[in-house]
């Protein structure tokens, strides 16, 4: 694995973004930018247990909280909620940081996403495997990510890798790998991953390949993902509304008037289209087909589907082969 840092412009950010698919925006937002933010997201941790009150250093309590938890989804409405994280998303930091790498004005997705990743269990282990967002977030290839941490990341902490030009050959195979799928040629790829300050930003293409590095440390980490794309280009109709299985509706999100007034925005700059199934169909066979031989390993996976899947035939077949298994072998 190569140096991150060997990922920084050299010709240029919208030129080597454009030509690699991936660049490092080293100090890219201030300490006061994201504080707000992190700071929050601290007390609602603290608060729920998850990391410990006393060493304000995110060191986790011994605890794991799985995507498919009640605790999740909770902690994630929480956060979820906060202005520190729109006003994130709204600011012209952003917008401008967007437009230097796609070289145009962009469009910021109103779904910002963010990450709480705990230390790595025996039996959980949960790490993002390598994957391209393309095949959930579709509409525009030049979709981009902003991924960056809240606080200083190591390698041992569960930083994200990305890999250099893998954009370039379109979709990729995946194979079955524990608790879901990986990309099956992922060994050849040329990845780059390295320790991160509070404020740096990798970007990535929708097509590059990326995966989070095993959190090792004794940390919480906790990142954030924000996706932009070029005005004037289609994006998905399942990107510009709120996680369907928390929430029906923005105002679900945002009751208050206020709030909403605040922050939502109009979409009238991009171009709505239909969410294809398609894309996602080879990553839940594989899944399926693995459960079928009744693999634990799937177990984690499927309670993901069964309770977050869009499409009830999915979601519910899901949910059967997870009772067979579960009746079976445990
Ligand atoms: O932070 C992670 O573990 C995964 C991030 C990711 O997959 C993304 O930003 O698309």
């Amino acid at each position: 694995m190569k140096d991150i840092e060997s990922l920084l412009p050299v010709s240029g950010i919208s030129k080597d973004f454009n030509d690699w698919g991936t660049v490092l925006l080293k100090g890219a937002l201030t300490k006061d930018f994201i504080s707000p933010l992190r700071d929050k997201i601290v007390s609602i941790l603290i608060d729920k247990n998850i990391i410990d009150d006393s060493s304000r250093k995110w060191k986790a309590h011994n605890t794991y909280i799985s995507e498919t938890s009640e605790e999740y989804s909770d902690i994630y409405k929480e956060i979820f909620t906060l202005p520190e994280l729109h006003h994130l998303k709204m600011s012209s930091v952003i917008s401008k940081l967007g437009a230097d790498l796609l070289d145009s004005p962009v469009f910021v997705h109103p779904n910002i996403t963010f990450r709480i990743s705990c230390p790595v269990q025996e039996g959980r282990n949960f790490t993002t495997r390598s994957h391209q967002d393309f095949i959930t977030i579709q509409g525009d290839r030049n979709t981009t990510t902003l991924w960056f941490p809240l606080f200083d990341t190591t390698i041992e902490n569960g930083v994200l890798s990305v890999a250099k030009n893998s954009y370039k050959n379109g979709i990729l195979d995946l194979v079955f790998e524990n608790c879901g799928t990986k990309l099956k040629d992922e060994d050849l790829l040329d990845w780059h991953a390295g320790n991160l300050r509070a404020g740096d930003i990798i970007a990535f293409n929708s097509l590059t390949a990326h995966r989070a590095m095993p959190n090792i440390s004794n940390k919480v980490r906790v990142s954030i993902d924000l996706r932009l794309q070029k005005v004037k280009t289609p994006i998905s109709e399942s990107a510009v509304v709120p996680f369907p299985a928390f929430y029906k509706n923005w105002k679900d999100v945002f009751p208050c008037h206020k709030q909403r007034s605040e922050f939502l925005y109009s979409t009238d700059l991009v171009d709505i289209i239909p969410h294809s199934e398609e894309y996602d169909q080879a990553r839940i066979g594989i899944v399926f087909s693995e459960a079928k031989k009744n693999n634990i390993d799937t177990l984690e996976y499927l309670r993901k589907i069964s309770k977050y899947h869009s499409i009830p035939k999915i979601a519910n077949e899901a949910k059967s082969l997870l009772d067979e298994i579960e009746s079976k072998v445990l």
